[in-house]
């Protein structure tokens, strides 16, 4: 069995890899040439645990071979980006792009799988344009039951830095636009999942992923309204969680400096987008958290002394602890406007990079390593919770004032450990 994957980014390359594992002959598609002759070199472009050696592997055992250009398969993966235009609107035109590309080398018997984050109707719509494109192949959004090419939405959600284990562990959901080309789907998965699937509609899966997303948001948010209700009465949001926590339906997540990464913050507007006038809260949500970097901003300029020149280290760039990745990262939104603030020199450590973003460039910033950062500050700053960071001695801290968006510190001065009085289930 031959199976196609259109796009080779941080989803495309490992579903190749895990394909290429089961067995199946697997053709990897990218618009970027140097991504063809890397995986053909057996090497990879983004930065996944293990990825590395799995590419290098099933390269060298001919079951994945890279391509500029679509190529007949049985199966046909579309893993594009789905960005969103400065107006909040999903831009699904590498989707389209994509379903252009595959659509001369689509048979009779084929199936095609949209795998990226889309608005609901984007696997109607990329099935119309191929219908279009087509028209001598019977699809199955017209006549579900005498259709020759089989046509689903199956959303991926891995997490970057564990994307290898999820994507075999997870469940799935696989909404095909018709029974044939759900069975059809789930055969294809079967190869590598080891969680449940389910079936269902393409338009109530494609809403589920974007679900899933905007649940996460609207929970950040209430974390981070939380945090600013205790800022407000003077107590301490780390302690109220973990307390609240304790009742067993209660789960709230984290407050931090906002909400970065490709997907969460991103995925609530093609909802909110589709139904404007029912998502007040999803709404609030995003206002919430897009203004948190601002927010840490002007924490810091409360604390600073007037007229005194002063050193600000950030500690952390990434969007979230212990992996690399600085795009779209809170934190160096709160690192760009911190610099711009008059007398203020901004060091910034980040144990996983080997220098300042570009974005981050040309603005006047240090960069150092975590130590030295705090040892030139009068103000630390600690933006992302690495692992790194929590090893800190405490000490080195001391006369330094600080502002701990992920309560890594703060939390652990302020914890009462003689007030927890064990009961019988300890
Ligand atoms: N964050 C908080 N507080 C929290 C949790 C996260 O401020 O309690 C922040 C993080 O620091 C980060 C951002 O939110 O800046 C997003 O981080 P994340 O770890 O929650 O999620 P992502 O963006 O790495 O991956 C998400 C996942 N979705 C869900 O957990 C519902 C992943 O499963 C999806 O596959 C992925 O989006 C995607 O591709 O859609």
């Amino acid at each position: 069995r031959a199976v196609s994957v259109i796009g080779m980014g941080y989803i495309g390359l490992p579903t190749c890899a895990v394909f290429a594992r089961a067995g199946l002959d697997v053709r990897g598609v990218d618009v970027n040439p140097s991504v063809v002759e890397k995986v053909n070199r057996g090497e990879i472009h983004i930065v996944e645990p293990e990825l590395d050696g799995l590419i290098s592997r099933v390269v060298a055992e001919g079951k994945l071979r890279a391509f500029g250009e679509a190529q007949p398969a049985d199966a046909h993966i579309i893993a594009v980006p789905t960005p969103f235009t400065t107006e909040h609107k999903a831009d699904v035109s590498h989707v389209m792009a994509a379903a252009r590309a595959v659509a001369p080398v689509l048979k009779r018997g084929d199936l095609v799988v949209l795998e990226s984050t889309s608005p609901v109707g984007t696997t109607r719509k990329m099935t119309m344009l191929l219908a279009e494109l087509r028209p001598d192949l019977k699809f199955p959004h017209v006549n579900p039951d005498d259709a020759d090419v089989f046509v689903a939405y199956s959303p991926e959600r891995v997490l970057p830095g564990k994307v290898l284990t999820e994507l075999i562990d997870n469940d799935r959901s696989i909404g095909g636009l018709s029974a044939g080309s759900s069975k059809r789907a789930v055969d294809l998965y079967t190869s590598f999942v080891a969680g449940d699937l389910y079936i269902t509609s393409a338009e109530s899966a494609e809403l589920v992923k974007l679900t899933e997303n905007a649940f996460r948001d609207v929970n950040i948010g209430f974390a981070n309204e939380l945090a600013a209700v205790c800022q407000h009465l003077r107590l301490n949001v780390w302690e109220v969680i973990e307390l609240a926590n304790k009742h067993p339906r209660v789960n709230i997540l984290s407050p931090g400096p906002g909400v970065g990464g490709h997907c969460i913050a991103v995925d609530p507007y093609f909802i909110i987008d589709a139904a404007p006038e029912q998502t007040p809260m999803m709404r609030t949500a995003r206002q919430i958290n897009s203004a948190r970097p601002m927010g840490v901003v002007q924490d810091v300029e409360k604390i600073l002394v007037p007229g005194k020149r002063q050193t600000v280290a950030c500690l952390g760039l990434s969007f979230k602890p212990n992996i690399d990745d600085m795009r779209e990262s809170p934190a160096v939104e709160v690192v760009r406007h911190l610099a711009g603030l008059g007398g203020v020199l901004v060091v910034a450590a980040e144990p996983h990079a080997k220098g300042l973003p570009h974005d981050l460039e040309g603005l006047g910033i240090v960069f150092t390593d975590a130590l030295d950062a705090i040892d030139r500050a009068d103000i630390v700053v600690l933006l992302v919770d690495h692992r790194q960071f929590s090893l800190i001695d405490p000490e080195a801290l001391k006369d330094k004032k600080l502002i701990d968006t992920r309560g890594l510190w703060t939390w652990r001065k302020a914890r009462r450990t003689d007030a927890r009085i064990e009961g019988r289930n300890s």
